[in-house]
């Protein structure tokens, strides 16, 4: 999978490099390329930005850098996916990650300010398919931490990104329900006991316990994830 990343941050993104991205990078598996959306500048002070018409607080970024950044890192690819982070976007879940890890090129636009002029996305759309997503309903400074969040999920789901194959084959089975608890050694640490059950050796009973623990955290947190209980809905 290719990646292009443009920013005018794009020292942000050398921590993914560090992590397991890197080694993908190394095995010819991904190849993100991050660019400075200001080699596409002209003048002087390299300007991205100018005051919005119709006014308002904050600046834009303006279009003519985007529209050549976005030709180069475009050009002789097939039907690209260009994504642009924003906070009026679809919401990013692990069916986005899935979807988009399927893809042969991804491109990031990284907005800062108070976002990218508007037709900069009429024209990405012109290139390829054009996805405004968010990383989570807050608001942050720009597109660079939702871009570098995304690529990890991304990324991690990319055969061969992982470095253990067994944590994949375990996501697979994508029922639908969070994670159970995770304990290692020692088996008392601060007077603190990792469940009996644990210590057993009886794997039937150590999977029916994760399960239960499975349930119980989405009843929790997502109850939307799990079916309607029986007699959970009276009608008087
Ligand atoms: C891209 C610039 C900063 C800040 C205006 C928006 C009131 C607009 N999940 C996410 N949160 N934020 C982003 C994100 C933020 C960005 C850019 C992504 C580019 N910014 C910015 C404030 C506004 N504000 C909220 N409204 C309720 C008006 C942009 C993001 C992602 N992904």
């Amino acid at each position: 999978m290719r990646i292009d990343v443009l920013s005018i941050f794009p020292s942000y993104f050398d921590g993914l490099a560090l992590s397991l991205l890197g080694k993908a990078q190394d095995a010819g598996i991904l190849d993100l390329r991050v660019r400075d959306l200001r080699e596409w500048t002209s003048d002087r002070h390299r300007t991205v930005d100018d005051t919005p018409y119709g006014g308002g607080a904050g600046m834009v970024m303006k279009p003519e850098p985007w529209g050549l950044a976005l030709d180069e890192v475009t050009e002789g690819s097939e039907r690209p996916t260009v994504i642009f982070p924003s906070p009026a976007g679809e919401l990013f879940t692990q069916a986005t990650a899935r979807e988009l890890s399927a893809r042969e090129h991804l491109v990031f636009g990284c907005g800062r300010y108070e976002g990218i002029d508007e037709r900069v996305f009429e024209y990405a759309a012109t290139l390829g398919d054009v996805r405004l997503i968010s990383l989570g309903d807050y608001v942050l400074n720009g597109g660079e931490v939702a871009t570098m969040a995304m690529i990890e999920a991304i990324g991690r789901l990319i055969p061969g990104v992982v470095g253990n194959p067994e944590s994949l084959v375990e996501e697979s089975h994508e029922d639908g329900l969070l994670e159970y608890p995770s304990y290692t050694k020692p088996s008392v640490w601060r007077e603190r006991e990792v469940p009996a059950v644990l210590l057993s050796g009886n794997h039937g009973a150590i999977a029916s316990w994760r399960r239960e623990q499975q349930i119980e955290r989405t009843r929790r947190r997502r109850p939307d994830l799990l079916p309607p209980e029986a007699g959970d809905h009276p009608h008087s």
